[in-house]
Order: structure tokens, then C-alpha cells, then sequence
């Protein structure tokens, strides 16, 4: 059976014959310029997918003249890469060869993942002729790892990480992980958890981290590390972590030099200071530019970066949490260093299943912004609710900002083109951990695909990469990838309408898992889930227009204005900025609770429709995959019933409705 361990590197024996006749004139050599070790990863990768796919053990041989009959990696400053920006890469048909060529040994090797995704598609290379570069720089996973083999909202086993056993001993799978995010085109990692232990910065750590550095510099991939903003205090002792203290101040240059020392191309910094109790500048009367540009100074003397979080909110009940980040970093627009880039979630909020884009985006013009995605499902089900987030990805990355006029995206925001900026960023927290598979729910490897996919090239739809993702991973067949597909694209949409509909936000506290919308004491007063949703007698959802928190107000007047009528906001967004009366008459023709009703009922039996397209796909799939996904979405649906009568329940309270006795969901 498939365990899952290969992903989308399967590399399955090519079946097509004419397909195959045509890729086998291409086999009698592999040529190489260049020897570096991003280079011999590429001579590898190909070898291993060209012997997999079509049974040749193909040789490297350099000096090949003017043969033809081979495929030729070539790394060329001059002349038909000119064009391309450092990362990209061509792939042609020339003189009888394949030939993939970049500027870079990096460019090589995303070219040469692309070559090998196309033979794994059975694709012609008659007219092969691709051409592809990352729009976005930084192209990173974030892993909220600790020390201790813990992740922080992680639902796929322990830590890939053994800090243990390093660095004596490196588990092969650093490199199967390794190449696995090449093959997508992520550039960097981000091995521990923002809420970071200060013991990442010591020599012991160091040089642990070292020994992964190495493994993931072969594969073209930088190591970054999280750092606890109070390290200079509480691991170096010294009186104040103060960011403008110049002991303080040396202590991080040292320290930076000391990691540069062991990891030459060490990627840089990314920090969360002063959100949800870690410490910062803030401690000191600072600000978030203070601390971030004491930082970046310290790697003044490298080619590394400093990523400051900007996920900031108050412990007060009476604030709008939505509008935090906006209050505390616009002012700071113009003050950062040249090396900060600002990492926004994708949410203002959180990362909910479904919010508005964060207001900060277009609103920062001088300062480079990276958006930062979450994989791992921790609002999203864990491992047991089947939920595909390109469409969650697309849908901010799409939304237009207007700061620039019309067709201003967070897209064009991010990948630098609005402002003018060259350092770009695309972060995705991520989903993976020791579980054989990876990621636990076999379909959640689609969500660490299409995140590395769309940090490369963020116009890719979400369709699109569904149905690459399940032609490399699943099965060929077209007949059984079409239903699979479909339950793919309609898995997000399916899940909000039984968890958050309408524009509902964070029913749970804590664990983020079970539903708990009646939760109204927590450790701190924004900490509730009552503070969210706001049901009360008179109706549901947050007023965020003028009459409330006013939140719009940081949004441009074309964004206000589809979100400030109740009578015109889409229903997706309705309850993130209005509290709407029980009784009110919707678009739909139904008042509030009825919709409610209609969407918790119709999107909990949805999950049947789900297990009915996964089983058109059944005899075309693996069996121990089939079997693994079908089980999951059994308990998926036990668990949206769950969903669907607790918020049902806990509604009625405030609405004192019944459920109408003919009450009959649409199909
Ligand atoms: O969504 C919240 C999570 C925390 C997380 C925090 C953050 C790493 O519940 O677990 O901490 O966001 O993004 O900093």
C-alpha cells in the first residue's frame, strides 16, 4: 500500500507508450556545468525520477559536443537566460536535447522538478518550451516546533526535528523534507516556534541547528530561527533586553556572528514580540521598529533578514481586536530598516476559515509586507476534516485593496510590484510532522503543496493545483480525479457552513477544536468566544461599522462600501461587520436564523456528498490511502453534526426559535 512518505515525488512508471517512446530519445546522457551542491541535488533528483519513471539508469557525461539525444543542465549567465530573474529557469527542446537552463544552480533545480512533475503527467515534450520564475522572493514554511518535540498546533506526530540526537546524528528524512519543499520552490525554513525558547540561541543549538542547515543548503533551502526578543537577558544575563541598550545591542551583533560562523548562508530572524505575552520592546518603552531595527543591524554585515510579526492585540474586552495590528504598525510605516519585512496573517483576527483581508495590507507602502499563511489546521479541523486552502490562500491574496485604485490585490501588495519593493515574503505555517505521512489527513499534503506552489506563482488557480496535486499523488486516472477534485474545491466552503457561517469567528477557545460558542470566561477577557460572535437577544455578529467598533474605517472607501450596508454586504463576510436581527430578511429570501439553519444543515450533510465522491475515485485508488481518507471523513461527519447542534443549540438560546417541524435543508 501507499503509506503516504513519497507525497507528490512518486515518480510512477510512465504507462503512456507513446509518451514514453518520446521521453526515451532523450535518455542516452545527462549533462552538467557547474558543481556545486544544489547542482549535484538536481543530477540526483533527475536520475532518481528518470529511472523511476522510465526504468534507465541515465549516465552523466560532460564534453557532449554537439550530440543529441540527452538532457542538459545548464547554468548560463548569458545568453537565453538573460531575461530571467535569478531563481527562474527554461526548459527547451535544442538541438536534440533537453535542455534546462538558469542562471543559478537553484534555477536548475526547480527546473529540473518541473521537467519530472511534466513526465509525471505524461506530458508531450514535442514542443516542450516552459519558462517559470518565483514572483515572490522569501518562500518560507514556518514551523512552531519546540525543543522538546512538541508542535504548537500541530496534528501530524511530533517534531521532525531530533535537537537530541543532532548533531551527531541527522535523520535522513531532513532530506526527504528538503527535497519535497524544492520541488515546490520554497526557498527557506523557519525551524522553531515563534513563541521561541531562548535556548535556539545558544552554541549548544547552533551548531545543531548547523548540521540541518547543511542538509537543507543542498537543496537550495535557507535555516532561519525564531528568537525570544528577552534572550539577551535571560540566556546572556545581562541586566535588560532594552533595544537601545548598546550592551544590548552587542550582544545580538555577537550572537549573529557566532550563527554566521556555523551556517555562512543563515537566512535571518523572524520574531513575535509583544503578542499574547512574549516579550519586546514594548517591555522598555520601545517600539516594534526599535526592537526589529536593533535586530537588522546586527545583520548589517550579512545577507540576512529580519522578520517581525505583526500579529498584535490587547488583553481588553472593550477593544476591536480586529483593529490592533492596523493602530500599533501604521504609524511605524518609514521606520523600519532596509532588512525588516513585515509578516501580516492572512486574517486580522486569526487565521479563521473565513475573514476579510487584514487592512494593514496597501496601508504600509513604505515598508515591505510578507503574508503569512496558516497549513496546519488549526482552526480547520486538525487531521480529521478534510479542508483544501488554496481557495482560503487565493481568496486573500485576491481580494483588492484599492490603494492604488482599482485592482490594487494583496497579491501585488505582497509580491512587491505595488510599492516598488524587492524583498518579498510568503510564509506558511506548517503542517508537517513525524506521522509516516506526513501531515495525518493524506488530503492535507494538497495544503503544503499548494502553499509551496503559490508562493512561486501566485496566479496559479486553485483548481489548477488540486488537480496536479491529486494526478501526482493520488491516481492518473481522469475519470476518478474529477470527483476527487471537486471535493477538494468545495471542502472549505463545506466547513464554514457548519463551523463558521456567515462571518462567525472563533467559536472555541483553548484547544481550537470543539465547539464551545457558549464559552464566556477565559484567562483573559478578549479570550472568549463570546467576545466574538456577540449573540444576544436582539440578533448575531460583530458591528465593526460606525455605529460599532468602526473598524471599516481602516479600509479604503471602495472596501467600506461593500462591506458597510448590512443589506449589501455578501453573506461570507455579513457577520464579521454587522450584528444582524434574528428576524432580518436576508438576499436569500430567508431571515437570519433560517439561513443559519439552512447552511449548519446543509453543509453537515455535505460531508456525506464528500464520502460519495471519494468513493467514485475508490477503484482507481491506492486502497491503504482509499481506506484512510474514507474513515476520516466518517468522522468528519460525526464531527460536523457535532458542530451543527451545538452552535444550533446554543443560538436558540438568544433567538428562541425552534427549528421548524418541516424543517428540510436544500440539497
Ligand atoms: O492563533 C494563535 C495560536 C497560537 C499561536 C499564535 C501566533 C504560535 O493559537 O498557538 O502561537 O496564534 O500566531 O502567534
Amino acid at each position: 500500500g501507499d503509506d503516504g512518505y513519497e507525497l507528490w515525488l512518486k515518480y510512477k512508471p510512465v504507462t503512456d507508450s507513446s509518451i514514453k517512446a518520446e521521453y526515451l530519445r532523450y535518455l542516452s546522457f545527462i549533462s552538467k556545468s557547474g558543481n556545486g551542491e544544489v547542482m549535484q541535488s538536481a543530477l540526483r533528483e533527475l536520475q532518481t525520477g528518470l529511472k523511476s519513471l522510465l526504468g534507465k539508469n541515465v549516465n552523466v557525461k560532460n564534453a557532449v559536443g554537439n550530440k543529441s539525444g540527452g538532457i542538459i543542465l545548464r547554468l548560463d549567465p548569458s545568453t537565453d537566460t538573460a531575461k530571467l530573474p535569478e531563481e527562474g529557469y527554461r526548459i527547451q527542446l535544442s538541438a536534440g536535447n533537453i535542455v534546462i537552463s538558469s542562471k543559478s544552480e537553484s534555477g536548475i533545480l526547480y527546473g529540473t522538478f518541473a521537467l519530472l512533475r511534466h513526465m509525471q503527467m505524461q506530458l508531450s515534450v514535442k514542443t516542450l518550451n516552459l519558462a517559470s520564475s518565483p514572483k515572490v522572493r522569501y518562500r518560507m514554511l514556518n514551523h512552531w516546533d519546540n525543543p522538546d518535540g512538541t508542535i504548537e498546533r500541530g496534528y501530524a506526530g511530533s517534531s521532525l526535528w531530533k535537537w537530541y540526537e543532532l548533531p551527531e546524528r541527522v535523520d535522513p528524512r531532513y532530506q526527504d523534507y528538503a527535497r519535497a519543499n524544492a520541488s515546490l520552490g520554497i526557498n527557506g525554513t523557519v525551524l522553531n516556534n515563534v513563541n521561541a525558547s531562548a535556548r535556539f540561541m545558544s552554541q549548544e543549538y547552533i551548531v545543531k541547528v548547523a548540521a540541518v542547515a547543511s542538509v537543507m543548503r543542498k537543496y537550495g533551502i535557507r535555516t532561519y530561527l525564531s528568537v525570544y526578543f528577552a534572550a539577551p537577558k535571560t540566556l546572556g544575563g545581562l541586566p535588560s533586553s532594552d533595544p537601545l541598550d548598546p550592551k544590548v545591542r552587542a550582544w545580538w551583533k555577537e550572537k549573529v556572528a557566532l550563527i554566521y560562523k556555523e551556517i555562512p548562508d543563515f537566512g535571518g530572524f523572524l520574531v513575535k514580540a509583544n503578542s499574547e505575552g512574549e516579550p519586546g520592546p514594548q517591555d522598555y518603552g520601545r517600539t516594534h521598529a526599535d526592537g526589529a531595527n536593533m535586530l537588522a543591524e546586527a545583520f548589517q554585515p550579512y545577507d540576512g533578514i529580519v522578520i517581525w510579526r505583526a500579529f498584535v492585540y490587547k488583553a481588553d474586552a472593550n477593544a476591536d481586536r480586529f483593529k490592533a495590528a492596523y493602530e500599533e504598525f501604521v504609524p511605524l510605516d518609514g521606520k523600519f530598516d532596509p532588512k525588516v519585512i513585515l509578516q501580516v496573517k492572512n486574517g486580522p483576527i486569526d487565521f479563521q476559515p473565513r475573514e476579510p483581508f487584514s487592512p494593514l495590507f496597501g496601508n504600509m507602502p513604505k515598508t515591505p509586507l510578507g503574508v503569512e499563511f496558516q497549513l496546519t489546521q488549526e482552526y480547520l479541523g486538525f487531521a480529521t476534516h478534510a479542508v483544501y486552502e488554496a481557495p482560503i490562500f487565493k481568496e486573500t491574496l485576491e481580494s483588492d485593496t484599492y490603494v492604488n485604485g482599482a485592482g490594487s490585490t494583496v497579491a501585488k501588495v505582497i509580491d512587491g510590484s505595488l510599492h516598488g519593493h524587492s524583498r518579498t515574503l510568503m510564509a506558511g505555517v506548517a503542517n508537517t510532522g513525524s506521522d509516516r505521512n506526513w501531515t495525518g489527513h493524506p488530503l492535507a499534503q494538497a495544503n503544503w503543496y499548494a502553499f509551496g506552489r503559490l508562493s512561486w506563482d501566485h496566479q496559479l488557480t486553485s483548481d489548477q493545483i488540486a488537480t496536479e496535486w491529486a494526478g501526482l499523488t493520488l491516481t492518473r486516472n481522469q475519470k476518478a480525479m474529477e470527483p476527487i477534485v471537486k471535493l477538494m474545491l468545495k471542502s472549505r466552503e463545506i466547513y464554514v457552513g457548519y463551523n463558521t457561517p456567515l462571518g462567525l469567528s472563533r467559536p472555541w477557545m483553548g484547544v481550537h477544536f470543539a465547539p464551545e460558542p457558549w464559552q464566556s470566561r477565559g484567562s483573559r477577557p478578549d479570550w472568549t468566544a463570546v467576545y466574538y460572535h456577540r449573540a444576544d437577544s436582539v440578533g448575531l455578529g460583530f458591528d465593526r461599522t460606525v455605529s460599532g467598533s468602526n473598524a471599516l474605517a481602516q479600509y479604503r472607501p471602495e472596501v467600506q462600501q461593500q462591506w458597510n450596508n448590512p443589506d449589501k454586504t455578501p453573506l461570507p463576510y455579513l457577520l464579521w461587520f454587522h450584528h444582524v436581527a434574528w428576524n432580518k430578511e436576508l438576499s436569500t429570501g430567508r431571515t437570519l436564523w433560517q439561513e443559519l439553519l439552512t447552511r449548519f444543515y446543509t453543509c453537515a450533510n455535505s460531508v456525506v456528498w464528500m464520502q460519495q465522491q471519494w468513493d467514485l475515485a475508490k477503484p482507481s485508488l491506492d486502497p491503504q490511502v482509499y481506506t484512510d481518507v474514507a474513515a476520516r471523513l466518517k468522522v468528519q461527519h460525526r464531527e460536523a453534526i457535532w458542530w451543527r447542534d451545538a452552535w444550533v443549540l446554543y443560538l436558540q438560546t438568544f433567538a428562541r426559535q425552534l427549528i421548524p417541524k418541516d424543517f428540510e435543508p436544500p440539497k
